[in-house]
């Protein structure tokens, strides 16, 4: 019974996101139930989680339905309803039609629509006040994410006894572009009820305070942020901290690893190099078929280089999984036509009856088919032109146990600033990501081990539990510090 589980102001520990970690769903037969979908914020927050009275707020991925807060392997799940107009206004409109591209340095044009910001305030007031009754006095609130950046704020005005923090998992843009959102003072007022706002790399929580100083006039110094309180009288100097600095998030490296390390995961990939031809080179992109990772780049890198006889279609292969995402919006739709559109010229001008130039996969797949994907692959083409991390970069580099495989990365991704080992790369230039390519393709093998052991060396030691500890750290020392128990 519900009402048996799910009780007001219980819960010390609440994650909010926009969607939960498990998924509805109904079977033809017309069955249902609830299907775990095992993220890597899942796997870093599921202990601490279980250890804190936890419990997860988020959608449940249809729309229309109301469903009772129930318990999945541990964790108290309270469902937060969405109708199919607010998944249209709120969720594709203004999450992924405004603040997406906009975020993405607008890589592709953002579209602004009154309508798509109400529908974008109501469901953030919703989250909140789903939030604002779990929680437990002066419980700890982690919102995620740009879908829900005005959560943090909505809460401290009914909670003002909750420890509040904020991560946003894409980047933050630099003010010339951010100042372009007709709502830009909301989301940063927004923002700022939150005790911590982590960002993915350092730049974008300097983009962050900028756009603070620019809009509000606050003061900051280092990654504090003096942001006055509301309450206070004109000649009151009496200011809250908030923090805002970069939490590069991670993966679960080493269960990436086991799985890498299972016989038939490595027979799967020895078996995907036969099919494949048994080429020399192996070249692998997976990514969401999304316009922000540079998929055309990288095609058009490689068409150029068959093109010049540089590579030859008998020695290397691209394998490209493209999974299907926000299929409902029109700049995906259009993309997805532009990239099957390449792949068939690219397999059309080159290919032979024995030999594709690309392996073209627009599909989801188990995680262990990703990895062993990420076993057969010599070169992993992660060409991002803006992406806040890019997870699938730690992921190739925690598989890889055999020190083997070169990364050919982004500078635009965050996962550049630490991962400097790998080749990296500018993907608008197209001249220079070809002879990256190359160089990786034909890497010596001592160079290629010599790196691979420096990345791992970095991916292991920061994982995705480092990660959590580390933000969870900084914002319970942050409640401590505003509660003035002691001074920083
Ligand atoms: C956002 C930010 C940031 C992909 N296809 C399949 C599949 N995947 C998995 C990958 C990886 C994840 O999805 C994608 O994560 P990314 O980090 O690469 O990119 P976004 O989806 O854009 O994520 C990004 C991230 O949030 C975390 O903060 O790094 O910058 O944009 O784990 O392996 N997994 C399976 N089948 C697939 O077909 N099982």
């Amino acid at each position: 019974d519900a009402d048996d589980l799910y009780v007001d102001h219980a819960y010390d520990m609440i994650v909010v996101s926009n969607r939960l970690p498990v998924d509805y769903e109904e079977q033809p037969d017309g069955s249902t139930g609830w299907r775990s979908s095992p993220g890597g914020l899942v796997t870093a927050l599921e202990p601490v989680m279980k250890a804190a009275d936890g419990a997860w707020i988020g959608w449940a991925g249809v729309a229309d339905r109301e469903f009772d807060p129930f318990e999945h392997d541990g964790i108290s799940i309270i469902p937060v309803p969405l109708s199919a107009s607010e998944l249209e206004e709120y969720y594709e409109g203004f999450s992924n039609d405004t603040l997406w591209p906009l975020y993405h340095d607008v890589i592709a044009p953002p579209s602004f629509h009154r309508e798509w910001w109400d529908a974008y305030v109501r469901v953030n007031r919703r989250f909140a006040e789903a939030a604002a009754r779990a929680a437990s006095d002066g419980a700890v609130v982690w919102v995620q994410d740009y879908q829900l950046q005005l959560v943090p704020k909505m809460l401290r005005e009914v909670r003002p006894d909750l420890v509040i923090g904020f991560f946003n998992h894409i980047p933050f843009p630099a003010y010339g572009i951010y100042s372009q959102l007709p709502w830009r003072r909301q989301v940063i007022d927004g923002l700022l009820g939150a005790d911590v706002i982590g960002f993915q790399r350092v730049a974008d929580a300097g983009n962050f305070s900028r756009a603070v100083r620019r809009l509000f006039g606050y003061r900051t110094h280092g990654t504090v942020i003096d942001v006055p309180k509301e309450d206070a009288a004109s000649d009151d100097p009496e200011v809250r901290r908030v923090v805002a600095r970069a939490f590069p998030i991670s993966i679960d490296a080493e269960g990436f690893e086991q799985m890498a390390r299972r016989p038939e995961v490595q027979a799967r990939a020895a078996e995907i190099r036969e099919s494949l031809g048994n080429p020399e080179t192996i070249m692998l992109g997976v990514d969401r078929l999304d316009y922000t990772k540079g998929i055309r780049h990288r095609m058009k890198a490689f068409g150029e280089l068959l093109r010049d006889d540089r590579l030859k279609v008998e020695d290397v292969t691209l394998v490209q999984v493209a999974s299907p995402s926000r299929e409902r919006v029109e700049t995906y739709r259009q993309l997805r036509d532009e990239i099957e559109l390449t792949v068939g010229r690219l397999n059309g001008d080159h290919a032979t009856l024995g030999h594709q130039a690309i392996a073209y996969l627009h599909h989801g797949y188990p995680r262990d088919e990703m990895v062993a994907l990420y076993l057969a692959a010599d070169v992993m083409l992660v060409t991002a032109l803006r992406d806040g991390m890019n997870l699938v970069a730690k992921e190739y580099v925690a598989c890889r146990f055999d020190g083997d495989g070169v990364l050919v990365l982004s500078e635009f991704a965050g996962a550049s600033d630490e991962l400097r080992q790998a080749v990296l790369v500018n993907p608008h230039d197209i001249e220079g990501l070809k002879d990256a390519i190359v160089e990786a393709v034909r890497m010596p093998r001592r160079e290629r081990a010599r790196r691979m052991r420096a990345l791992r060396r970095r991916v292991i030691d920061n994982d995705v539990a480092k990660w959590s500890a580390d933000f969870l750290e900084t914002l319970t020392g942050a409640g401590i510090i505003q509660a003035g128990i002691t001074e920083p």
